[in-house]
């Protein structure tokens, strides 16, 4: 059995919530222990499990087992939970507090793991940004997820699943609280000027084909400002310090999967130029005075364009353009 296929514990488990959600009325523990085959004091163990990751099931004999409220914890089951996906979370691991779930998701990759598999933890330990920066995930609110691809892609198209990562936050921020999401050179996702997600893509490549891909997420959902370290407070914000409400994270994370999946589907059939049009619109830096800071130098000037390579178009202060590839920028003003 591999580590990303479903256990038999965890198909009884969602057999069980499956039934409760459909019923109107209690379920009893006879007709759950008939449907799934296992005998009554399984299921009542099972419940019992499911209480203590947070489902309400309140249960009163011979009434039979009743679901009064789920947790907005990315379990499987949550996730799995009307979700509209054909590949995209089909498989998912959760974890309360891990390393990295890149690093997760890369030793599964190597073991053969399927495209879609997603990996949530609650909690990183060693987070990672780019360039070995640290990407702080503090535990409950968080959503730190990684996704595997197996595209059928050159290694240069690689930016561009970033950007997919990116536009799909975004437009998932969008839909379910309707906030000003903008997606900021190269693949930061930003509200009101201030970050609220980073994406770290990882890959697999040989000869220029690539293996594996990994697209990270790391995006503040329900943390409050001063749940962040100091270092960051400033820089970043929140779904829940921009809406003034919690969000589900869990509602959040199908969205934000569906989103990338419709894009990738375009993206593998079409091109990018869809990808590419829908970054301009949402770009948080086009058409804005910025500085540009590289390994070596901090440039000033006017973001121009987007190029379909996905090199940023810059007019420098002295009149002269020049395309980045990599690199921070700040929006001035
Ligand atoms: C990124 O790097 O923005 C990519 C972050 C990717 C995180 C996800 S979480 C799931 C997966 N597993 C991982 O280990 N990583 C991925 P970069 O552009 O290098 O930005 C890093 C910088 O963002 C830091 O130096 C801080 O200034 C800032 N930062 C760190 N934590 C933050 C947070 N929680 N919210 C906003 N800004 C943060």
């Amino acid at each position: 059995m591999q580590p990303w296929e479903t256990t038999a514990t965890e198909k009884a488990r969602a057999e069980i919530l499956g039934a409760l959600r459909n019923s109107e009325e209690a379920v009893s523990g006879q007709a759950l222990s008939q449907q799934l085959g296992i005998g009554r004091n399984s299921v009542w163990k099972h419940v019992q499990a499911l209480r203590q990751m947070g489902y309400e099931i309140v249960g009163r004999t011979r009434q039979g087992y009743r679901l009064l409220s789920v947790p907005d914890t990315p379990y499987p089951y949550e996730i799995a939970h009307e979700l509209r996906t054909h590949t995209l979370g089909r498989y998912a691991i959760y974890l309360p507090v891990t390393g990295s779930t890149n690093d997760v998701l890369r030793d599964l990759a190597k073991q053969g793991a399927p495209e879609g598999l997603v990996v949530v933890a609650d909690a990183q330990v060693s987070g990672r940004g780019r360039r070995g920066r640290v990407w702080e995930s503090p535990v409950g609110g968080g959503l730190w997820v990684s996704v595997l691809l197996r595209p059928s892609l050159m290694t240069a198209q690689a930016p561009l699943l970033a950007l997919l990562g990116a536009v799909a936050v975004a437009v998932a921020v969008r839909k379910e609280t309707g906030l000003d999401a903008l997606v900021k050179w190269p693949n930061d996702v930003t509200i009101g000027g201030r970050k609220v997600c980073g994406i770290l893509v990882e890959m697999s490549a040989e000869a220029e084909v690539i293996h594996h891909l990994i697209i990270g997420i790391g995006l503040n959902v329900n943390l409050r400002r001063d749940q962040l370290p100091e270092e960051v407070r400033a820089s970043a914000t929140s779904v829940l310090e921009e809406y003034g409400a919690r969000v589900s994270r869990v509602g959040l994370l199908r969205s934000i999967l569906l989103e990338m999946e419709s894009r990738y589907d375009v993206l593998s059939r079409e091109g990018p130029q869809t990808l590419l049009e829908e970054k301009r619109t949402l770009s948080a830096v086009l058409g804005k005075e910025i500085d540009v800071i590289t390994d070596s130098r901090r440039l000033r000037g006017l973001a121009v364009s987007v190029e379909d390579d996905g090199a940023l178009r810059v007019r420098l202060s002295d009149g002269q353009e020049q395309l980045f590839y990599a690199g921070e920028v700040s929006v001035r003003g």
